[in-house]
């Protein structure tokens, strides 16, 4: 199903949005490999626009994985060179895409696994908590972190420094292409409930 994946719309705009009946968002640092992530889930090489520089998915990316259920990738956060103007309307959007738009949604936040969680991650959480929005964490960048620190250490910690449960942290490297089976059992839940 996620193979058929296909780019929808990419906007500024989140209230021009028609309505989903189910949709999972991407969420996280800048650079941390949301749209690696995408690419890799939908088993593609170029669904999702990827690059070395930071910061560069601007506006909110719309694919559609079958009728009006979508895969979202926004634009990561804490990207420290760009204006205040820029961060407001980085504000603004995420605020149209995640909390005034009333869809069936669940948020993934991607990090960096041999980075760990940030501050800007946990207000992420919070802020999501806040509106009962559900997210899950997606650990990224696995290749990087040393043998000798298990997958299992790093969804533990994952999950308690989130204030969530086991299950739902998932570690995967979007390079090596590895653990995508349980992100993509867990997502497909979710789009055939
Ligand atoms: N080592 C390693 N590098 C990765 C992995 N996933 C992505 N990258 C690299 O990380 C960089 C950023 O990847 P993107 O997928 O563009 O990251 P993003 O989070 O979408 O970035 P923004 O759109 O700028 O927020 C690229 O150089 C990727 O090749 C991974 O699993 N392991
Ligand atoms: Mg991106």
């Amino acid at each position: 199903m996620l193979e058929k994946t296909v780019f929808f719309r990419a906007t500024a705009e989140a209230d021009s949005l028609p309505k989903s009946v189910a949709e999972i968002i991407f969420s996280g640092r800048s650079n941390v490999g949301k749209s690696s992530v995408i690419n890799a889930l939908c088993s593609q090489k170029n669904l999702a626009r990827i690059s070395k520089t930071p910061g560069r998915t601007r506006s909110i990316n719309v694919y559609s994985v079958s009728l009006r259920k979508w895969i979202v990738d926004l634009p990561g956060y804490g990207f420290a060179r760009v204006s205040l103007q820029e961060k407001k309307l980085w504000n603004k959007m995420m605020e149209e895409c995640i909390i005034k738009r009333n869809s069936n949604k669940t948020v993934y936040i991607v990090i960096d696994a041999f980075v760990g969680p940030t501050e800007l991650d946990f207000d992420m959480t919070k802020w999501l908590k806040e509106y009962n929005i559900s997210f899950k964490i997606i650990a990224n960048k696995c290749d990087k972190v040393p043998q000798t620190i298990s997958e299992d250490e790093i969804q533990s910690k994952a999950a308690e420094c989130f204030g969530t449960d086991k299950p739902n942290v998932f570690t995967v490297s979007a390079k090596k292409r590895n653990g995508f089976n349980k992100l993509k059992t867990d997502i497909l839940k979710f789009f055939n409930s």
